[in-house]
């Protein structure tokens, strides 16, 4: 056993949010997926108040080392989340973190109190990548923003904060650094990266319905390498470390780079038992976070090994 945040996880791997969806993978895998399930935690996709349709189609594409999502938050909004999802994932004998995203930070901290008293509930991963409507600012990309989020949202819950950073702004560590000093519990990184796919037949016109999209898988892996090592060179929290992961190897990079825990994402697409055979491969390298063996802490605050 680990600890993260607090949370006893088996081991470091868990998915990133919106790659694995767990209640569809019950459906087709049965109970067996209960009793092996392929992450030590399992991350929600993305939450919002108001339900959502997502971006017009075609909503993928794929790359030499990766793809293009333009998904655009499809999700029940919070209500359906809580009277549908959440008693399922519940089911999970794996800690649950729910990522939520607002377009202000009172919509951010509304969704963080509505969850503040569920105990199926182990986290809260914040999804900063979403454009401020009042300011125009993207809450993530900016330093300032990120700490009047924090400075919303933190009073309204007890539970773990894990802000998820965007790579697509100046410093990524800079943000990390406000959101340490505003209450954050830890980070998380990479998102995907901006990116766009002309259409094949239709000169200059995008293949995405919502245009732009998010590149993610091993095209980013150096990217998130890079991102985890100067974030950790800012800031003490714990990280969740991730981009194209596809290996134990990649895994350990990412540990070794500053990174606490792992996430694995778009590999769980071609193979649902990625998260799996990563923290075995981890596991055979003779690796772990570098927090096996620790203690659990018994305080919200008192996460991070390096402490
Ligand atoms: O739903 C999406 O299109 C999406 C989200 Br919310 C995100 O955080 N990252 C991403 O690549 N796609």
């Amino acid at each position: 056993m680990i600890s993260f945040c607090g949370i006893a996880l088996a081991h470091p791997i868990v998915n990133g949010s919106g790659t694995f969806d767990a209640i569809a993978a019950r459906r087709a895998f049965g109970d067996a997926l209960l009793d092996d399930f392929p992450f030590a935690a399992f991350v929600s996709k993305t939450v919002t108040l108001a339900p959502r349709q997502g971006n017009p189609p075609p909503r993928l594409w794929e790359l030499g080392a990766g793809m293009i999502n333009s998904i655009g938050l499809p999700n029940k909004g919070l209500a359906g989340f809580v009277a549908e999802d959440l008693p399922r994932l519940a089911e999970l004998r794996v800690p649950l973190i729910v990522n939520v995203m607002g377009s202000t930070p009172e919509e951010v901290a509304r969704l963080v109190a509505a969850f503040a008293e569920r105990d199926e509930v182990a986290a809260l991963e914040l999804n900063v990548s979403c454009p401020n409507v009042k300011t125009g600012l993207l809450m993530g990309a900016d330093p300032g923003e990120t700490a009047a989020l924090l400075d919303a949202v933190r009073p309204r819950s007890d539970k773990p904060l894990i802000v998820k950073l965007t790579p697509n702004c100046a410093s990524p560590a800079a943000v990390a650094a406000a959101a340490e000093a505003h209450g954050a519990d830890a980070v998380s990184l990479v998102n995907t990266l901006r990116g766009m796919a002309i259409h094949p037949r239709r000169t200059g016109e995008p293949w995405l319905g919502g245009s732009t999209g998010g590149v993610s898988g091993p095209a980013i892996r150096a990217v998130a390498l890079a991102q985890v090592r100067e974030v950790r060179e800012r800031v003490r929290l714990p990280i969740v470390g991730m981009g194209g992961v596809q290996r134990g190897r990649h895994a350990r990079d990412l540990l070794d780079a500053g990174a606490d825990i792992v996430a694995v994402g778009t590999e769980s697409f071609r193979d649902p038992r990625a998260g799996a055979r990563v923290a075995a491969e981890l596991e055979e390298m003779g690796a772990n976070s570098g927090i096996a063996g620790t203690p659990l802490p018994t305080g919200r605050r008192r996460i991070s090994q390096r402490a």
